[in-house]
């Protein structure tokens, strides 16, 4: 035999990119140094951020814990099997799927599941706070399904239950879904249900914006009422960026083959650990006092900027976000989002119901606590931040103040790191 010895691997680059490096840098400060009410962002905790980077990252695993495509997989199969096993503990269930790369994948494994083309689906109007992958006429939802419409009641901007029922029993789905993504009151899974019992219809909830709430308790279950529940992982979770299906035991096998090979190849070996590291986060009592303390800012900043004069939807929250209603103002959401932005604010522009303007444009923002919350910001600095927007939005014309703005936000920001480095 020759002589092979062990010598450094010289087919792999150890060089740094230094293009990249530099965006990371930039985008860690721009992180630290801005303050981030984006209600579906937060920041991860080191451990999930050092999962993602492992070297999971190399191994394909299509197929599932046992029983995969591919020889190797003794390792991920222990990593999938406790993401399982976490996620189960943390949400009460006997079955999850924590595959899906995404809310959008989770929702679309669940059609392919139950639905054909053409059959209908009921869920909530975007402009509401529905999703895109709720029927949006160019998501794939829009396009293969009949989709039909529930609205919230024009006075109270809440669900209107009767409304949906009576939609319902006119329309009779095959699908009922609730579950939004920019709605700040609490959803009534059971009504939901009851619904969907006397239609015939399956349920799906997507609680993609409130999971953590609602493992946390601060949120009404969807898991024991509802056929399936979808959710992302990086959201009022905290964890990586990812979907997750849970679901009666009974769909198992239906689930598993709509996610692989329904509308997945290969799973993210990395992303799954690292959901694993965050369900293991979330199973702590200090995860369910983050949660109420969420609730706690967002109720404490949509009181703030009601006593400022800015119109909320629905007149509150019961989450982890609010819409608020700019048009008093004489101002769009997208104007809005333009002054915030170059004080440091970072917020959605958001439709608001029955909005007249583009979803482009918009009549409001949406503001949400999650990330705020994790840096460890209270009540006192909700009331801060309340007082910076209304001023950076009053004085919008004045550029000598919103610079003044700036500084204030960026100060009040590293006050509360959370990361040293990327
Ligand atoms: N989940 C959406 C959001 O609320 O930001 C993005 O699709």
């Amino acid at each position: 035999m020759t002589n092979l010895k062990k010598h450094e691997n010289h087919t792999l680059s150890s060089e740094i990119d230094t293009g990249i490096k530099k965006i990371i840098e930039k985008e860690l400060e721009r992180q630290k140094s801005q303050i981030i009410l984006i209600a579906s962002e937060n920041f991860t905790s080191q451990e999930v951020i050092r999962t993602m980077g492992s070297v999971l990252t190399n191994k394909y695993a299509e197929g599932y814990p046992g029983c995969r495509y591919y020889a190797g997989c003794e390792n991920v199969d222990e990593a999938e099997r406790l993401a399982i096993e976490r996620a189960n503990k943390l949400f009460g269930s006997d079955y999850c799927n924590v595959q899906p790369h995404s809310g959008v994948s989770a929702n679309l494994a669940i059609f392919l599941g139950i639905l054909n083309c053409g059959d209908k689906i009921l869920s909530m109007n975007l402009r509401d706070g529905g999703h895109l992958s709720h029927g949006h006429k160019q998501n794939l939802s829009g396009r293969y399904y009949e989709i039909h419409k529930y609205c919230v009641n024009p006075e109270t901007e809440m669900i209107d239950y009767e409304d949906v029922r009576n939609i319902a029993k006119k329309v009779m789905p095959k699908l009922i879904i609730c579950g939004a993504s920019s709605y700040s009151r609490i959803i009534d899974f059971k009504k939901f249900r009851e619904i969907a019992d006397e239609v015939g219809s399956y349920l799906m909830a997507d609680t993609a914006h409130i999971a953590g709430l609602m493992v946390s308790g601060f949120h009404p279950d969807s898991v024991s009422v509802a056929d399936f529940t979808t959710a992302t992982t990086h959201k009022t979770l905290r964890g990586p960026r990812g979907g997750l299906i849970i679901a009666d035991k009974k769909y198992a096998a239906l689930i598993d083959r709509s996610v692989f090979p329904g509308v997945q190849g290969g799973p993210m070996m990395h992303i799954i650990a690292a959901k694993a590291v965050a369900f293991r986060e979330a199973l702590k009592d200090s995860f369910k006092d983050y949660s109420k303390r969420i609730i706690e800012n967002s109720k404490a900043l949509c009181e703030y900027m009601k006593n400022e004069g800015f119109r909320i939807v629905s007149g509150g929250t019961d989450n982890h976000l609010f819409v608020v209603d700019l048009t008093s103002k004489g101002l769009t959401g997208h104007e809005a989002l333009g002054v915030l932005t170059s004080v440091g604010i970072i917020i959605n522009k958001n439709v608001i119901p029955f909005d007249k303007l583009a979803p482009t444009i918009t009549s409001g923002i949406r503001i949400g606590t999650p990330a705020v919350t994790t840096q460890g910001m209270g009540i006192g600095e909700m009331y801060k931040i309340g007082e910076l927007i209304s001023s950076a939005l009053k004085n919008r014309e004045n550029n000598t103040k919103l610079k003044e703005i700036a500084r204030e936000v960026k100060s009040l920001a590293e006050d509360f790191p959370v990361y040293t480095k990327g």
